[in-house]
């Protein structure tokens, strides 16, 4: 008989527990099948519990000084350093990326966790001045309430502490349903919260299925703000619902980033950011190159080096260091990206890879090859973002060409420029229709000082990461103090008799 796979509970109101009786769920190891853990698939209930977990602990939360909540987060931070290693395994082990990027996904949380625990000194305010004498005008941030953090599987610790590091520094207390592939990952991120002293009800866990908890979440009228990460059309959704009750709702969704490769670029770099930007996580980032806009002059020459180096590249297990890339995530994307390959087989010319590996480990897990396609620009694939190993080479003939190529999508997340010339990279920097614009590097690698997001069907105009990121978490209050000890109005001119 298989030996048991480890079970997990939801954690509600600072306890993990199963309700009994309970629907569970596994994950896998998407190299291997193997399971990694059990999960409870949670119910309306779960949520309504958890909401008023989270609404009966909001008002000591807010009452502890943003400082100590820093204090807080420092030491569920240190908690995540020291076990950065073992977190790091479990991320490659249940999503697929290779172990350096399982590193790099812990790391993220941690850089986020600890830059925003010195937010805890700042949550900064206005001070402006006021019309009229004797009076002063300032602004303060204050929490919302219940957030509900919501979050793919593709950062499964990164970007949930993106959300819930930022709510919980601001004040607030969270939901955090994570998505369900990656729920074992979510339990190590709620642990060190949990290890570090959080207060019971701060912060709670429901997992389950986006159409079950999600909607629940969503729906709830104590939940003042949802936080959501992941694609178009269930963005779409959550942004519907949510406006029933009219609450605030932060969309991070999809990309379909161009670097754009001009004829006086270093092509060796190129080489290297390109690889990492389109291969990386098996494609699997918003942020991910999905299409390489490459000026005429040196198509022929780059596109041979390109494919030369993928002969070089390894794909197979993420747990040995010296693997490029592992599957992807599960069979629902293996499937969805071999789907766009045979839609890119019938419109465009494939240059590489172009199917799924098989023989030996890989007959196991969900191995794809690094695929390239040359395509002309308005193809499906050139156009649609995939969310796999899979980039669209496009030829143009010049700077706007290439521009006009990059703009003309539906997405406007991260965006490169790979040129040695000064002049054109400023430009492009106005020019890009994108949240993010990299100078001769890849797509990727966004940084959690700085905010991070786009325009277009990316998202609706917020930001995660950066000091921005509370602007998502936080209501502005404006304060007027008026110490003159007499009626004065604004706006209105001193009538008779005054
Ligand atoms: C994402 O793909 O959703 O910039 C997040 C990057 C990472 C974060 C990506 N730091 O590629």
């Amino acid at each position: 008989m298989a030996s048991k796979v480890e079970e997990f509970g939801l954690f509600i109101d600072g306890t993990w527990s199963s309700p009994s009786p309970a629907k569970r769920f596994e994950t896998i190891n998407p190299a291997t099948r193997e399971p990694i853990g059990s999960f409870v698939a949670g119910s309306p209930d779960d949520v309504r519990r958890a909401v008023a977990a989270a609404a009966t602990a909001f008002p000591a939360w807010k009452a502890v000084p943003a400082p100590k909540r820093g204090d807080l987060l420092l030491e569920a931070a240190r908690r995540l350093k020291e076990r950065k290693a073992e977190v790091g395994r479990i991320v490659t082990r249940e999503m697929g990326k290779v172990i350096s990027e399982g590193l790099g996904d812990v790391q993220e949380a941690i850089d986020f966790i600890e830059y925003m625990a010195g937010e805890g000194r700042r949550l900064v305010g206005e001070t402006v001045p006021s019309e009229l004498r004797s009076k002063f005008c300032l602004t303060v941030r204050q929490p919302k309430g219940v957030v509900a953090c919501i979050t793919p599987w593709n950062f499964p610790t990164a970007i949930p502490n993106w959300k819930i590091a930022a709510a919980l520094i601001s004040g607030n207390t969270v939901v955090f349903k994570p998505a369900s592939n990656t729920a074992r990952c979510a339990v190590e991120v709620v642990r060190i919260y949990e290890e570090a002293g959080l207060p019971a009800g701060v912060l709670n866990l429901v997992t389950g299925s986006g159409g079950v908890v999600g909607n629940a979440l969503v729906s709830d009228p104590r939940v003042r703000t949802v936080s959501f990460t992941g694609g178009v059309d269930t963005g779409r959704e959550v942004y519907v619902r949510g406006a029933q009750s009219l609450k605030m709702v932060h969309l991070e969704l999809g990309g379909k980033n161009p670097v754009i490769l001009m004829e006086d670029a270093d092509l060796g770099l190129a080489l290297d950011g390109v690889l990492f930007g389109a291969f990386g996580t098996a494609g699997q980032r918003c942020t991910a190159t999905s299409r390489l806009i490459v000026h005429r002059d040196v198509y022929d020459d780059f596109l041979g080096r390109l494919t030369e180096r993928l002969d070089r590249f390894p794909v197979g297990d993420p747990l040995d260091p010296r693997t490029g890339m592992g599957p992807v995530a599960s069979a629902d994307q293996e499937k969805k990206i071999l789907d766009y390959i045979a839609i890119g087989k019938k419109e465009a010319r494939l240059r590489y890879g172009g199917s799924k590996l098989t023989g030996g480990a890989y007959d196991r897990g969900f191995f794809i090859a690094p695929t390239i396609f040359e395509t002309t620009h308005g193809t499906r694939i050139s156009k649609e973002e995939i969310f796999g190993p899979v980039l669209s080479v496009i030829r143009v003939g010049d700077y706007d060409e290439a521009v006009r190529v990059a703009n003309d999508v539906d997405y406007g997340l991260s965006s490169s420029i790979y040129t040695r010339d000064v002049n054109r990279a400023f430009r492009a920097m106005e020019d890009l229709e994108a949240g993010i614009t990299y100078v001769n590097a890849p797509t990727i690698g966004a940084e959690v000082q700085l905010p991070f997001g786009g325009v277009k069907n990316t998202g609706n105009g917020g930001r995660e990461a950066g000091s921005v990121a509370i602007d998502e978490f936080t209501e502005i209050k404006t304060v007027f103090v008026d110490f003159s000890s007499k009626l004065q109005k604004a706006q209105i001119e001193d009538g008779p008799g005054e």
